[in-house]
């Protein structure tokens, strides 16, 4: 049996019921045969059993008060898995689907995301399953101070930086980052996505969905074409989704489509972002309500028929395994030919077989999304300089990144004769790095 194969059974049967970690570890250790034949020292040095073996994982309870009294208790979570590159570097989720499993799954993707921008940080990965809908301000101010009285013993900034995911914005950040400087008496960067009174960087809000279209756009230019005139459907309206739209929209995109997990919206005259941001950022309310504002949108209960409206280009920018093989034929079948995962692996194996059979111009998440924590990456530097860097700084710093690693994972496809394979490109060029730093610190 190949190496490749040997850990990645020896992985589904040490940690069984798995079944997100199982996928994405297949994804990745998948790519990675051609360079193990390259580099037999690394079969040797137990490269890869230690590469998907986190380094270390934090369970813990986090008990809150609810408004009505009542103590309620959640699993916290923090896998802190490679620090190769770099400290540990992730977001949290709060979101009552989230098990260890899926914080593996992220944490193991986040390592070769956060080394494809190319700066210095390692990948890590955490969360809850406290379900944030519908609690009061207070109640969110309860439980993220809970969560980080026992989160903060194990992070730092040169140890462990958190940041946001689903279910954590800008006010959990902002609660969160209270606690732990009351704790610790330190005013530092532990958390990125901080607001930008208290050492938040320009640009970090909308990092994620700009990075996923300007990557998009770079992909169609080396094509000659581009966004202007395409039609494009979006998953999702949360943080990654709006801004994804926002920058599509300016480069003369008509975006026709959105959801939330109750259902989508549909319009043919392309989404009034600004409906779309009152509804979810300021009322925190439910996406149904923009059939009800705007006349001609057309709003469909439950997710999965969106992918049945013709685009040119996708962007799933909700959460994992949203696109399945049918909603991929689908898309194919309706002409898609940009599909980029602004959401952390959206498409099932089997969809992204779909698309790349189809030759449909198929960027994996780990490069179309890594704008996010790139930018986080900016504020950090920001935050050790203690220095504030412009909106066009930081967006132009943003939009290089994007291209150089649009530019990196074609290389790393080409080399090693899969080219157009941006699911292999990214793994390796992601690996490459990641590698050769463990190598150096030998057996640890
Ligand atoms: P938000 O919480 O801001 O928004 C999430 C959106 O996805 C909401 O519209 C939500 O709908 C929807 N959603 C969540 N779960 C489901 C589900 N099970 N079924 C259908 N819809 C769902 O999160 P973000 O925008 O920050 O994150 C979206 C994706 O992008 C995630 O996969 C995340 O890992 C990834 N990502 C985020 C980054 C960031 O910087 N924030 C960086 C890189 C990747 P509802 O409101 O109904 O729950
Ligand atoms: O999946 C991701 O890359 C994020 N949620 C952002 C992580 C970060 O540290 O900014």
């Amino acid at each position: 049996m190949k190496y490749v194969e040997k850990v990645l059974e020896t992985l589904k049967a040490q940690n069984p019921n798995e079944p997100e970690f199982h996928q994405a570890a297949t994804e990745i250790l998948s790519s990675l045969q051609v360079v193990i034949e390259k580099h037999p020292e690394y079969e040797k040095a137990g490269l890869l059993e230690r590469f998907v073996e986190p380094e270390r994982v934090v369970m813990f309870r986090v008990p809150w008060v609810d408004d009505q009294g009542n103590v309620q208790v959640n699993k916290g979570y923090r896998v802190q898995f490679n620090s190769a590159i770099g400290p540990y570097k992730g977001g949290l989720r709060f979101h009552p689907s989230v098990n260890l499993s899926i914080i593996k799954f992220l944490g193991l993707e986040q390592i070769l995301k956060n080394s494809l921008t190319g700066l210095p940080i390692g990948g890590g990965k955490g969360g809850s399953n406290f379900d944030p809908k519908g609690k009061s301000d207070r109640e969110i101010m309860a439980f993220c101070q809970s969560f980080m009285t026992e989160l903060q013993r194990h992070i730092g900034q040169d140890t462990d930086v958190p940041a946001g995911d689903i279910g954590v914005g800008g006010r959990e950040i902002g609660f969160l980052f209270g606690q732990y400087k009351r704790i610790r008496d330190e005013h530092v960067g532990v958390l990125t996505g901080r607001g930008l009174t208290y050492g938040g960087s320009l640009v970090r809000t909308e990092a994620t969905g700009y990075g996923l279209v300007y990557i998009t756009a770079e992909a169609m230019k080396q094509r000659n074409d581009s966004f202007e005139g395409k039609t494009v459907v979006i998953s999702g309206s949360g943080n990654v989704a709006i801004y994804a739209c926002q920058k599509a929209q300016s480069l003369g995109a008509k975006v026709v489509a959105m959801y939330d997990s109750n259902g989508y919206v549909y319009d043919p005259e392309g989404i009034k972002l600004d409906v779309v941001r009152d509804i979810k950022e300021v009322k925190r309310g439910r996406i149904k309500e923009y059939a009800e504002r705007v006349p001609g949108a057309v709003y469909t209960e439950g997710c999965k028929g969106i992918w049945s409206l013709p685009c040119d280009v996708a962007l799933p920018c909700a959460t994992q395994n949203e696109i399945d093989e049918a909603s991929a034929e689908l898309l194919v079948k309706n002409g898609v030919k940009y599909v980029a995962e602004g959401a952390n692996m959206p498409s099932t194996l089997k969809a992204i077989e779909v698309f790349q059979n189809a030759g449909v111009v198929f960027l994996p998440a780990k490069a179309a999304n890594a704008g996010g924590v790139a930018t986080s990456a900016l504020e950090m530097a920001q935050s050790s300089q203690r220095l504030f860097w412009t909106f066009e700084e930081v967006d132009k710093k943003l939009n290089d990144i994007m291209v150089n690693i649009y530019h990196n994972i074609d290389k790393a496809a080409k080399k090693y004769g899969m080219e157009g394979n941006y699911v292999a490109g990214a793994n390796i060029a992601g690996f490459e790095k990641v590698a050769e730093a463990m190598m150096a610190h030998g057996i640890v």
